[in-house]
């Protein structure tokens, strides 16, 4: 066999290894393959060779741009029936990736987020104004609540919509649409079995991309016809209709701006709300790290829960964004991305022999845990992983939740100020309550979310505020 000496689990004919992995709990299944079969292996996805790399010296090789390219294969490629030749599913060698990469390097900049803030507030301020008003016993869906919070402050800062998602009990029709197709895109894994139950899927999938699709062209077309907007709206949608690629003197269309805008949906719905929820969960369980985290919050933001944070102080929470950096490495959203050989390939000093072309799964959630980088214990949640010395004395490539070079997430800067604000505002207001003593147990969709996740809060009390409650009260006496 050309893979040999990889190793492999017995396989069977025909289907070889497909129908040995979990459909449910794919990722997970290959993180216990890992562990068993080490730090790199294959599996026969009928006749198709599927490598899986998870050890650290392996991915860092692995992450040379030179030798290896980002390939949309698998559920990734599926993904295109609703985002196109939008950034995240377009093939690096495909026009429209290099062009819009290009100009939207300037909407996901440091300067544009700062615009962006306002917004990120008037969402975050629904979320907690919504915890605010519950009764002591109403139980919070955090994963539901985070994903309101996340799509809502995509749709704003995207486009100017409001999904208004903490204004109704159910979803957004469009989110109905993208739930049900992404959904429908997982399911339909490798298995080319033509069955009525796959056709029905298949023909409600082309129904609800045809209403995703009219829906944001029609936020489109609104704009153009809309002049003045299109000047005046700082938004993403704003900078793409206006922005030039310099290398072609070229702009985008309005399909792959449509395309890109779906994109930013799947990717606002399915990966910040993650990212959030774990958070929540992490600091639920290790109250040391939550009194560390409410400290911060306190010296950051003050006590004035009708002051609004400012963007200057959101990139001051640095424990806060510790705390976020160590959960996205124990619970990676976006847990594995595919890449490929440009040219017929060795790895490990000429130990495994890779055909160029070859269809590589990179496991960050396994790679995440390897012991050689985050030492013997690497399933204990531990914020100080992410201390500046911690991190300066990191091996490069051993922390990859947004991917890899040019391919990297270009959001990365968006989430990360999005999660800092949320997690601040929170913190700010509320005690967490976690009646149910949730154990982590994650469901897989295009990633990775806590499953059944539910809290309660309170409103924090005055003498919870250390140093400032003090303050506070004389400030109210006066
Ligand atoms: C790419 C993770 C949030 C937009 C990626 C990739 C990862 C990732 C791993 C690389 C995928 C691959 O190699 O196949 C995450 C995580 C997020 C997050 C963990 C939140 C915690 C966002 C947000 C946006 C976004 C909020 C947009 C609003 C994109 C785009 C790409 C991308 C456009 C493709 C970049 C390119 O190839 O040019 N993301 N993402 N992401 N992400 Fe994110
Ligand atoms: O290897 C891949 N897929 C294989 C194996 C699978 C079981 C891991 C397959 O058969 O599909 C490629 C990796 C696909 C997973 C991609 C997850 C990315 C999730 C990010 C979505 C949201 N987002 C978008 C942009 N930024 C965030």
């Amino acid at each position: 066999n050309k893979l040999n000496p990889i190793p492999h689990p017995p396989k069977k004919p025909v289907v070889g290894n497909m129908l040995s992995l979990d459909p449910n709990a794919p990722v997970q299944h290959l993180v216990k393959l890992s562990k068993e079969l080490g730090p790199i292996f294959w599996l026969d996805m009928m006749g198709a060779p599927l490598v899986i790399a998870s050890g650290h010296d392996l991915i860092d090789e692995l992450s040379d741009e030179k030798r290896f390219d980002k390939t949309v294969r698998g559920s990734l490629r599926r993904v295109r029936a609703v985002g196109g030749d939008g950034l995240f599913t377009a093939d690096t060698t495909e026009p429209n990736w290099s062009k819009a990469h290009n100009i939207l390097l300037q909407p996901f900049g440091n300067r544009a987020m700062q615009s962006y803030h306002p917004s990120m507030v008037d969402i975050a301020e629904q979320l907690v104004k919504k915890w605010e008003r519950l009764n002591p016993d109403d139980e919070i869906d955090v994963v539901q609540d985070m994903t309101a919070l996340t799509l809502d402050t995509i749709g704003l800062c995207g486009f100017d919509y409001r999904f208004n998602s903490f204004y109704r009990r159910d979803y957004h029709p469009f989110v109905e649409s993208l739930v049900r197709s992404l959904e429908t895109i997982m399911m339909t894994r490798g298995l080319p079995l033509e069955n009525l139950w796959m056709q029905k899927r298949r023909k409600t999938l082309a129904q609800d991309v045809h209403f995703m699709n009219k829906m944001v062209d029609e936020i489109i077309a609104e704009r153009r016809g809309n002049a003045e907007a299109t000047d005046a709206k700082k938004d993403m949608l704003g900078a793409m209709m206006t922005g030039v690629d310099r290398s072609t003197g070229e702009q985008l269309d309005d399909v792959n701006i449509r395309y890109q805008i779906n994109t930013f949906l799947i990717a606002g719905h399915e990966t910040t709300s993650g990212l959030l929820s774990c958070t929540i969960y992490a600091l639920l369980k290790h109250p040391e790290i939550l009194k560390k985290a409410y400290e911060e919050v306190d010296r950051v933001l003050g006590p004035d829960i009708d002051a609004k944070p400012t963007y200057q102080q959101v990139t001051q929470l640095t424990y806060i964004t510790q705390v976020l950096k160590e959960a996205l490495r124990m619970w990676p959203p976006a847990p594995a991305y595919g890449i490929t050989p440009l040219q017929d390939e060795t790895l490990g000093g000429g130990k495994y022999k890779l055909k160029k072309n070859t269809f590589i799964t990179v496991l960050v959630m396994a790679l995440h845990r390897d012991p050689s980088v985050w030492g013997p214990n690497p399933d204990v949640f531990d914020p100080e992983n992410f201390s500046r010395e911690a991190e300066a004395k990191r091996p490069i490539n051993a922390w990859k939740p947004f991917g890899n070079g040019q391919r990297a997430c270009i959001g990365r800067g968006f989430a990360m100020h999005e999660a800092a604000l949320a997690i601040g505002m929170i913190l700010q207001r509320f005690k967490l309550i976690d009646h149910h003593r949730y154990q982590m147990h994650l469901k897989e969709t295009l990633t990775v979310k806590p499953d059944g996740f539910k809290i309660k809060v309170r409103p924090r009390a005055d003498k919870d505020r250390g140093a400032f409650a003090g303050r506070a009260a004389v400030a109210a006496a006066a």
